[in-house]
């Protein structure tokens, strides 16, 4: 017989429709279990992207998603990451299915699809992070304290690499998900509709009245008219303060504007520290396109 001149295969190189298919099936699993939450993994799997690449540091250009270094104590006990595990673990499944995928690139991407597939903005993204080693992970403080106001939210944003209008925009994300007393020791959902992307959240900061919630808990605002909805100190500082609160008014009145900000801004940090080989950006198909 002649000689093949076939090469063994090398490493898988995915396309963008294997990433779509990863998407998929995030998707697929964001409303498998009524039991949790409202629902729904969704907004759970944001606050994962969020702080797995909210650690960055512009200056040592530590931290970021790439690495996905939460997988490792110390950085998974950070009192910050509390309940993220859940997060983590739902996506074992898709990691399983899909095992050429990075931690990294899986948990930004779940991210993604999660706000897309709750009725939020297209996210452009683009593969090309690596897992890396527990050597890489973060202090801890890296991520905001809720207890604290307008200076620490600079102190921590800038560090990162963000203007005062992208910390608001970034904010915004509060309109999902809910707080738990045996996560943060906060309580409550910001909106009504806790499992939807929309604009509520500023709405909602500027009409309705907060005071302090009187509980044992740690300090937060409830809505007078309802007593069911919650606000952290460092959400009020946003109206506090008065070039915050431009841009919550700016978004509070216009859902498109708040939307391309924050496609923008959320794409920007689940970016940020990371080496890209690859220029071109990923939209993907949203289940209900
Ligand atoms: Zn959050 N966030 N966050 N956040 N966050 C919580 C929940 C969620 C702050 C914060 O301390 C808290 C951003 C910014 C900031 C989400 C997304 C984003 C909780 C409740 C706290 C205490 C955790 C718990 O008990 O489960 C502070 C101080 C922030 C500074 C501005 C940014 C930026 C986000 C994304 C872009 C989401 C989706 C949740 C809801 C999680 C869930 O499980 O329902």
């Amino acid at each position: 017989g002649g000689k093949s001149s076939t090469k063994p295969p090398g490493p898988f190189q995915p396309t963008k429709e294997d990433y779509q298919k990863v998407y998929n099936d995030v998707a697929e699993l964001l409303d498998s279990n009524d039991e949790y939450d409202d629902g729904s993994y969704g907004p759970v799997l944001v606050r994962l992207g969020w702080h797995a690449s909210g650690t960055y540091d512009k200056e040592t250009k530590t931290g970021g998603s790439n690495g996905a270094t939460m997988r490792f104590a110390p950085e998974s006990d950070h009192g910050a990451n509390a309940g993220l595990r859940t997060a983590r673990d739902v996506l074992e499944k898709v990691k399983d299915k899909h095992p050429w995928i990075s931690y990294s690139d899986l948990w930004t991407l779940a991210a993604v699809a999660a706000i897309q597939e709750m009725g939020g903005p297209k996210i452009p993204w683009r593969p090309g992070r690596n897992d890396r080693d527990v050597a890489a992970c973060t202090p801890d403080g890296r991520l905001p304290d809720a207890t604290k106001e307008q200076k620490h939210l600079r102190d921590i944003f800038y560090r990162m690499g963000f203007n005062d209008q992208e910390i608001v925009a970034l904010s915004g994300a509060h309109a999902l998900g809910r707080c738990h007393t045996d996560r943060s020791g906060f309580e409550g959902p910001w909106t009504f509709s806790p499992t939807v992307f929309t604009n509520d959240f500023y709405k909602l900061l500027i009409e309705e009245k907060w005071s302090w919630k009187k509980w044992n808990g740690p300090k937060q605002f409830e809505d007078v008219s309802s007593k069911s909805l919650m606000m952290l100190p460092t959400d009020m500082a946003l109206i506090k303060d008065k070039v915050f609160r431009k841009h919550v008014e700016a978004y509070a009145k216009d859902n498109e504007l708040f939307f391309r900000d924050f496609a923008d801004v959320f794409a920007k940090l689940l970016e940020l520290g990371v080496p890209f080989k690859q220029e071109e950006k990923f939209v993907f198909k949203a289940t209900t396109d």
